[in-house]
């Protein structure tokens, strides 16, 4: 079917169906006990798809704020928060209405974030706000130089507290609402894909609070409690065609369905002293020691991602399914993923199972992941899924050639991305640009420091990665 005759058939069956709204919610709205920063497709197809699910679903409502633009949650409130979330499996769809999002609000609304924040009924903060969101640098601690971040630490000291335009800067906001309100503990849950990610948006927390009123960031050090856990659902971008997808099957027009593998997964770790939903009736776990699963999931789901995407992108491929089926990439993988599985030896973790299945979500053609989306703000994520394996098998006395490869990949497509004067979606774009143009004896240290000074001074690790340079793109 050509587009234009598809376009035309949407159109006209889009333009006689009703809206999603309100009059398709059976049951009445929960009322608001968690606050959302970062609505975006995973937190609609991942945390929202959960609370649905929780057998007390009908006490829990979520109020999800957006990040950097208004539009989904303008387009979300037209629908009373209602949207379809697609499974998509190799053997076709199914389609459910989400009613957990009683709210959905623009970021910049930090009025009504303040306001819920510091209401009593108001038991947990959950965050996808990227992992650069954290704006932690190097050194791994929050980094207040960072134009974004001395912006909005200024904004926060003013007498009126001011209105910061991160997502750190407003969960900042919010708590010191809550604090004045004296409505006691609450639950911050971090849903990025960090290692510790509870502990890292401890320190980001309160290294902002710090910056701005010392006596701010004692509260919330004793009565914020940080949750860490190891979050799991491959949800690309929706489509244009995934409207139509909904508008065919559900016989109503939704702008803002979500799209996802049935897979999911939700680990947990850490105290809720104001309540939560019974996440555990829809699956998720609460364990003592998370670390073994999130290296597991950062490590082999979120690193073989990483490689796929600037090895596919080298070589000519869109989706990860498309660069999978490359035997090139796909050994690349089985190397890197080798590498990590020695150093994920905890009993349980069952990482031959965890392999296969890893290969099969990937190999998911009808899920369109595209390699572009995961391929962005690379200096971050190499941190948290090639370094680790690289200094564990330096450390056990290896190359680590396998996640060397990943890194010198990355650095090959940054090059190619500046040469081809296309824009690099990174927090170091700038640097990493400059530093890509420079020669190879040069270029290696130099990009090799943005991940880390150490490493950019190890002779063994530079002269590593300069061998590997050029291996998907020499055909
Ligand atoms: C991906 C993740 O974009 C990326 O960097 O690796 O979003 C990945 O799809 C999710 O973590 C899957 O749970």
């Amino acid at each position: 079917m050509s587009s234009a005759v598809h376009q035309n058939g949407a159109n006209l069956r889009t333009a006689t169906l009703p809206r999603l709204g309100s009059s398709q919610r059976t049951a009445p709205k929960p009322p608001v006990r968690i606050v959302h920063l970062g609505l975006g497709a995973f937190h609609r197809s991942h945390q929202a798809w959960y609370t649905q699910h929780a057998g007390d679903a009908a006490e829990w409502g979520i109020a999800a704020f957006t990040g950097r633009r208004p539009d989904a949650a303008v387009a979300l409130a037209e629908q009373d928060g209602l949207y379809t979330v697609v499974e998509r499996s190799d053997s076709g769809d199914t389609f459910e209405l989400i009613t957990s999002i009683v709210e959905a609000v623009d970021g910049a609304d930090v009025g009504r974030l303040a306001e819920l924040l510091a209401a009593p009924a108001t038991a947990v903060v959950t965050l996808t706000i990227t992992e650069a969101g954290y704006g932690l640098g190097r050194d791994g601690e929050l980094d207040t130089s960072a134009p974004a971040v001395a912006s909005d630490i200024a904004e926060l000291g003013k007498p009126d507290v001011g209105t910061p335009s991160t997502p750190l800067g407003r969960l900042v906001l919010g708590l010191a609402a809550r604090r004045s309100a004296g409505n006691g503990p609450i639950a911050v849950v971090c849903c990025d894909n960090l290692a510790d990610n509870g502990a890292v948006a401890r320190r980001a927390v309160l290294g902002m609070a710090h910056a701005v009123d010392a006596g701010l960031a004692d509260w919330i050090g004793a009565n914020a409690s940080f949750v860490s856990t190891s979050v799991d659902r491959i949800t690309p971008r929706t489509t244009p065609s995934d409207v139509d997808a909904v508008s065919a099957a559900c016989g109503y027009l939704d702008e803002s369905p979500v799209v996802t593998e049935p897979f999911r997964n939700w680990v947990l770790s850490g105290d809720f002293p104001a309540g939560r939903p019974q996440w555990e009736d829809a699956g998720a776990m609460f364990v003592a020691e998370i670390e073994p699963y999130e290296n597991r999931k950062l490590w082999l789901l979120n690193g073989a991602h990483s490689l796929l995407a600037y090895a596919g992108r080298l070589r000519g491929h869109a989706t990860v399914a498309e660069a999978l089926a490359d035997t090139k990439c796909r050994a690349a993988v089985e190397a890197f993923w080798d590498e990590a599985a020695e150093h994920l030896t905890t009993p349980g973790l069952d990482i031959p199972a965890y392999r296969a299945a890893l290969l099969e979500r990937f190999g998911n053609s009808r899920i369109a992941h595209h390699l572009s989306q995961i391929a962005m703000d690379g200096s971050t994520k190499l941190r948290l899924r090639a370094l680790p394996v690289l200094q564990a098998e330096r450390a056990a006395g290896r190359t680590g050639e396998g996640a060397a490869r990943m890194i010198a990949a990355w650095m090959d497509y940054v090059s190619a991305t500046v040469a081809a004067s296309e824009e690099l979606a990174d927090p170091l774009a700038d640097e990493a640009a400059r530093t890509a143009a420079l020669p190879v004896s040069e270029r290696v240290p130099g990009l090799l420091r943005l991940l880390d000074p150490q490493l950019a001074d190890d002779m063994g690790v530079t002269s590593l990665v300069v061998g590997l340079l050029g291996t998907f793109t020499d055909r």
